[in-house]
């Protein structure tokens, strides 16, 4: 299995191949021990920790393996917090300027006839994004469109957009119904903000591998890169518990040439 996008591909394979190592000690260690320390039928064994049925035994620490169960672990932690560092970074990148001035990296709003948002604006009309080798996405500016989240559908907004660029509609889906569809095109980047009528909701565009809460009474943003590899038609689900109809909440995602 694999997740659907390249972001965090390496990410993933990276975190299986160390769940793998870590289960291999852990419970290489676990069956050693369970079928190493047996003693046999009818043989009397040395009481060397002078054991008493119904008494705490006596403590019996070994600092070494202490400290190594600590910090082994620990040095791992670190090492999976700084190789996620990069990927986790570029999906949360801002729409704003740092104190120097310098975008993060999607740029500002395109200028794209959409003024209906706080957002600063580029002098670009176009994302024109590329992806690097590792999958971070590079844009040269970004789109501004809404996502609202109400028990239990989807409602998609794209300002004031040309339908090239974006655009929206229904269509009935088997065990979903009807379903809202989202039409964005390739190679331009999406920043979505987003909202809920009621409660805590969570789009989750499968094929972009991206998900953010919505909240009520809360703008949160997420951004949407549309790369040109990108599956023509995916999936939106709900990932945040919502209520009866949760599991049916879904969207489609329509990557437009
Ligand atoms: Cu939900």
């Amino acid at each position: 299995m694999t997740v659907m996008t390249v972001i965090f591909e390496n990410l993933w394979d990276h975190y299986i191949i160390w769940s793998v190592i870590v289960s291999i000690i852990a419970f290489g260690w676990l069956f050693h021990h369970s079928f190493w320390f047996v003693s046999e039928d009818g043989k009397e064994v040395p009481n060397v920790d002078s054991l008493k049925v119904g008494v705490f035994p006596v403590h019996n620490d070994d600092m070494r393996l202490e400290v190594t169960w600590t910090f082994l672990p620990f040095v791992l932690i670190v090492w999976l917090t700084y190789v996620s560092w990069a990927p986790l970074d570029a999906m949360w990148t801002s729409p704003y300027a740092d104190s120097d001035g310098n975008p993060g990296l999607h740029g500002f709003a395109c200028d794209d006839g959409s003024t209906d948002h706080d957002f600063p604006m580029d002098t670009d009309s176009l994302s024109n994004n590329r992806m690097d080798s590792t999958g971070i996405i590079e844009s040269d500016c970004y789109h501004v469109i809404k996502i609202t989240g109400q028990q239990w559908f989807w409602s998609f907004d794209c300002m004031e957009l040309s339908t090239d660029l974006c655009d929206t509609g229904m269509e009935t889906m088997e065990v979903y119904g009807s379903v809202p569809v989202l039409m964005l095109k390739k190679g331009e980047t999406y920043l979505a903000v987003m909202e809920s009528q009621d409660v805590t909701h969570a789009p989750w565009f499968q094929h972009l591998g991206n998900k953010e809460d919505v909240l009520p009474g809360q703008e949160t943003n997420m951004w949407m890169p549309i790369f040109d590899t990108v599956t023509p038609e995916s999936m939106m689900l709900c990932a945040e518990y919502c209520g009866d109809a949760h599991s049916i909440m879904a969207a489609k995602l329509v990557a437009m040439d």
